[in-house]
């Protein structure tokens, strides 16, 4: 916890954020578990790697303020539905839903907001599937359900996202619209490298399922049966 937290005065802020970080936890836990035993019964990880976040006080504030609220922890918990978020990124845009599908198993998470940004991008070429859920986070004190932000997306998505969100904290909504366009010609270029590396996913999968490649020669990219049908 940062050294700024740590005053008698801040300890409703450090509740908050600790709350959050345990639910941070409790969802990544879960993630690693369904990807691993996912691996142990199909020979295939559907997630490539997972980041993770917890906001920080002035961050919180700030946004409260961009909201038109007053920075109060009150409006912070009723508000802000992104003091904790996770990014999940994975090879294929199947196994974007694939992930989704795993986690909408799981009793005790409550997903209560979806916005699918692959099927309909944003106006800027951004695609991500975003999910606001709740989970329950076991404290000595009780139960406390809380809110989070997950983000699935494709690597490719992702490179594509981060580099526009560097231009767009650094223009603010100016950049030139000679960067905007170039932006959005290459969401379209990552759209269609997303579908072509699915191709050759598939094309591997069938020339597996029909004999023609060894088992040992695509182990890493195997998958099971049903994703080709
Ligand atoms: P940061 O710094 O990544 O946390 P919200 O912004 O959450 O109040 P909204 O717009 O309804 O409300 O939420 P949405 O659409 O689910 O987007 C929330 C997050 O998705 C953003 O958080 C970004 O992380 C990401 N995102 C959404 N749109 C874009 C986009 O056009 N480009 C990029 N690169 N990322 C996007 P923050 O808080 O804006 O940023």
């Amino acid at each position: 916890m940062y050294e700024a937290l740590m005053t008698e005065e801040m300890k409703p802020w450090r509740d908050l954020l600790l709350v959050h970080k345990f639910a941070v936890e409790e969802i990544k836990t879960k993630l690693e578990i369904l990807d691993e035993e996912f691996r142990n019964i199909h020979d295939y990880n559907p997630i490539e790697h997972i980041r993770y976040r917890v906001k920080k006080p002035n961050s919180i504030m700030e946004k409260l303020e961009r909201l038109g609220l007053e920075p109060t922890i009150e409006n912070a918990r009723l508000h802000l539905s992104d003091i904790a978020g996770i990014r999940i990124i994975c090879s294929f845009t199947t196994d974007i839903y694939r992930v989704y599908e795993l986690l909408s198993l799981q009793d005790d998470i409550k997903i209560v907001e979806i916005k699918d940004y692959i099927e309909t991008p944003k106006e800027n070429g951004y695609k991500s599937l975003h999910l606001l859920v709740d989970i329950p986070v076991f404290l000595s004190s009780g139960v406390v359900p809380t809110r989070m932000e997950i983000q699935i997306r494709t690597i490719a998505m992702d490179f594509w996202a981060s580099l526009e969100h560097k231009i767009y904290y650094k223009f603010r909504d100016k950049a030139p619209s000679k960067i905007t366009d170039q932006l959005k010609v290459c969401a379209n270029m990552i759209s269609i490298l997303d579908e072509r590396m699915l191709d050759i996913k598939n094309e591997i999968v069938s020339l597996r399922l029909d004999g023609t490649l060894d088992k040992d020669v695509i182990s890493e990219i195997e998958l099971d049966e049903e994703e080709i049908k």
